[in-house]
């Protein structure tokens, strides 16, 4: 299924329209076709900027690059779509750092709770040099990382009672929540501090595991909780803004030895560009989207700064638990990136 830009446009006059197309028509170094799996729907801004990546190749090369983007976890999850492209099965995926911290475990510092307390703040980490070490770190590993963007502020969803607080989420006379994770260990920690009973779990999964009941709860951007319908299926939203998670888009590093220089160097123009789009997108998403899911009757709990303060206490043991085994003097620069970044 192809989407035009124009229906994302019908659902809200508000968003963006991708920046024009601007750059020459490079020269002929032979026909690619680059199929990209990713976990989120049509809807989101993660495969409308990915559209956007391809009709950049597509323009630049006069047909000869092409991007299908396959939606909804269909070709696989993260860990797994990255595992087909070390192995050369799928040229690009685009998954949340979260879950590639097996390969760069420098990237498990975006997983700290409430480190980074702003999106000018998140963006600056992201386009910092530190940031692009991480990317770089993935050398080797058969996988060429190209860009970071944003996946955003992830919010607690579930479907058995309002949250205000890390009791609720515990519970007192009643069970704790069980909440659906990513798969990676700083996330397990989060939830195991707040008293929650984290499962980790492959995000295709995840609405049939809550609509059965199998979990009461997942975590995630507003936008992904209504781009992927989660509300139908889950009552109460707290806004919580845990953990700001970035995407990594990345190729196989096979499909990007094939390439010619030229290529190469307009697939990486192209892929920031489009981060730079998905970013503008996936902010415009936010609030926008937590309005769309009140209108469409999910209960949406906002946090007064005690309210906040109260998980992030609670949330302190991660870094207890964490901070010397992501480094200390790694923490300490991005502090100090967000420090520079805030007014
Ligand atoms: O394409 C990205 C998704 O597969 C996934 O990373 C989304 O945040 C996500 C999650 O909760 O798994």
């Amino acid at each position: 299924t192809t989407l035009t830009f124009g229906m994302a446009h019908a659902q809200s006059p508000e968003l963006s329209d991708p920046p024009a197309i601007e750059g020459e028509v490079v020269a002929d170094h032979g026909s690619h076709t680059l199929r990209m799996g990713i976990g989120l729907s049509e809807t989101s801004p993660q495969f409308l900027s990915s559209q956007y990546f391809g009709e950049i190749l597509e323009q630049r090369t006069d047909g000869r690059i092409t991007v299908n983007v396959f939606p909804n976890s269909q070709l696989g999850d993260d860990v797994q779509m990255m595992e087909m492209l070390q192995t050369g099965t799928l040229d690009m995926t685009y998954p949340s750092s979260s879950a590639t911290t097996g390969y760069v475990q420098a990237l498990s510092v975006f997983d700290l709770p409430f480190l980074l307390p702003s999106r000018e703040a998140a963006v600056a980490v992201m386009q910092s040099d530190v940031a692009q070490g991480m990317l770089d770190a993935f050398e080797g590993t058969g996988l060429k990382a190209l860009t970071f963007s944003e996946n955003g502020y992830r919010q607690l969803s579930n479907s058995a009672r309002p949250v205000e607080s890390p009791e609720d989420v515990a519970g007192l006379d009643v069970r704790g929540l069980s909440v659906r994770t990513m798969e990676n260990p700083v996330h397990l920690a989060i939830w195991e501090a707040l008293g929650a009973n984290p499962t980790p779990m492959a995000f295709g999964e995840l609405f049939s595991a809550l609509e059965q009941g199998v979990v009461d709860g997942q975590e995630n951007p507003w936008s992904t909780i209504l781009t992927s319908n989660f509300n139908e299926v889950q009552d109460y939203g707290t806004e919580t803004r845990h953990v700001y998670t970035p995407f990594i888009m990345m190729l196989s590093e096979r499909t990007w030895n094939r390439m010619a220089p030229e290529y190469q160097e307009l697939v990486l123009e192209a892929a920031r560009q489009s981060a730079e789009y998905e970013i503008q997108l996936s902010a415009e998403y936010d609030d926008w989207s937590r309005e769309q899911l009140e209108a469409r009757g999910m209960q949406i709990t906002r946090l007064d700064d005690d309210q906040l303060a109260a998980f992030q206490d609670a949330v302190q043991p991660v870094y207890e638990q964490w901070a010397a085994r992501i480094g200390e003097d790694l923490i300490a620069e991005i502090q100090q990136i967000v420090e520079e970044n805030s007014n």
